[in-house]
């Protein structure tokens, strides 16, 4: 019933047309990947598009295509953002917020390898670290236009770290040849081509120009090879935290807090909230017939939004994603985003201890520092004839 009528309310939250609250990225705004070997068109378009198609691909059409496949979703597609500085900008259905501890959590590919798990004193295996940067819309146009904030992750002041990097890759000629890039530290080199990767180009040959530029903060290389006899085996370490694909998904690792954000220089800011993010390679290595080091995005979840997965707070909105509750455990107050609805709160006694409407704006605030700390029910209602849903509230 609820989920019939969300399909048919569009509501308007922060000047974007929405229908519901996901917990992950709703749009991919902008995805320009440094060359690589996963850089293909099996990923950027249907199996079915023809040559014709591939030439006709703009950034435009490719970022629709891979919205299709990841709004809502933490495994809709595996993005490669190739060799460094390849990057990717993400987009959510409501204003995440930083609440209490951490924010954000990262979908990549990383795994450790056995006896280098997050308790051991060399975690890593397959890590390919990815800066993140995190910015809000304080222009108010909907569009990531605004100022990007980066994320103080472990290695920022690592002395392998080069914090004023920029690289240059050339479009090759012909579109299958190695890409050749020059930096500005005085060296030059290739992207290679494998045997394992044998599509048309490893260049994104969409994109226009004859060269792509990429500028950042360059992480320290972070792969080794630990083979012997002339047998490469590279160990990928990972570092301890603040990256993008670094530790696996499921790890404490995987989640960066918004209250790392820096600016430029280097000075904490303070954001209540964020609506992008962005994700970039942050190292520049070749790890041998491996391949170069490049980070993978499969997605991004706001974990204080109670559709998101385990938080350890009761969702029982029975995994309908119609309504955002944060923070929660709160103490001063909490918000609660999404379609329009009527709200009421009880207490444990089942007393109403008020009431609020959510409007066409989408959110409100509810203050609730005047409450006995304990646990209270929100009852969401979002139509007279429909059935309310319920969520636990911890007050502190
Ligand atoms: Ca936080
Ligand atoms: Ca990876
Ligand atoms: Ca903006």
């Amino acid at each position: 019933m609820i989920g019939g009528l969300l399909a048919v309310w569009a509501f308007g939250l922060h000047g974007a047309a929405l229908q519901a609250q996901s917990a992950y990225q709703q749009k991919v705004w902008r995805y320009v990947p440094a060359p690589g070997q996963f850089i293909d068109a099996a990923m950027l378009a249907e199996p079915e598009t023809d040559s014709a198609g591939l030439a006709a691909l703009d950034e435009a059409a490719v970022c629709a295509f891979l919205t299709e496949k990841m709004a809502g979703k933490s495994n809709g597609r595996l993005l490669s953002l190739g060799a460094y500085g390849g990057y990717v900008v993400l987009g959510f259905d409501h204003r995440i917020p930083n609440g209490p501890g951490l924010d954000l959590r990262l979908y990549g590919n990383a795994y450790y390898a056995g006896g280098h798990g997050a308790d051991s004193e060399t975690p890593g295996g397959s890590a390919e670290p990815g800066i993140v940067y995190v910015s809000r819309d304080d222009n108010g146009d909907g569009l990531p236009n605004d100022t990007w904030y980066e994320i103080d992750g472990s290695e920022t002041d690592a002395p392998q770290t080069v914090a004023d990097y920029r690289i240059v890759y050339y479009r090759p000629a012909p579109l299958d040849a190695d890409v050749f890039w020059r930096d500005n530290q005085g060296d030059s080199g290739y992207i290679y081509r494998n045997t394992y990767h044998t599509q048309d180009s490893y260049y994104p040959w969409w994109l226009p120009g004859d060269s792509l530029v990429f500028s950042g903060r360059r992480l320290p290389d972070n792969a080794v090879d630990e083979g012997a006899d002339g047998r490469q085996a590279w160990f990928l370490r990972a570092f301890d935290y603040g990256y993008a694909d670094n530790h696996p998904n499921d790890s404490e690792g995987a989640l960066v807090d918004i209250d790392w954000a820096v600016d430029a220089d280097g000075r904490p800011v303070s954001l209540d909230s964020i609506d992008f993010v962005m994700i970039r390679t942050g190292v520049r290595q070749n790890t041998g017939w491996t391949g170069e080091v490049s980070t993978e995005v499969a997605g991004v979840e706001d974990v204080h939004c109670l559709s998101a997965g385990p938080t350890g707070i009761e969702d029982l909105d029975g995994g309908r994603t119609a309504w955002c509750v944060y923070p929660n455990p709160c103490a001063d107050r909490f918000a609660v985003e999404g379609v329009p609805a009527r709200l009421r709160l009880y207490d444990a006694q089942g007393h109403c201890v008020g009431h609020r409407d959510i409007s066409e704006a989408g959110h409100v605030v509810w203050e609730v520092a005047a409450l006995q700390p304990g646990l209270y029910l929100l009852e969401v209602r979002n139509g007279a004839d429909t059935a309310p849903v319920y969520y636990k509230i911890l007050k502190k």
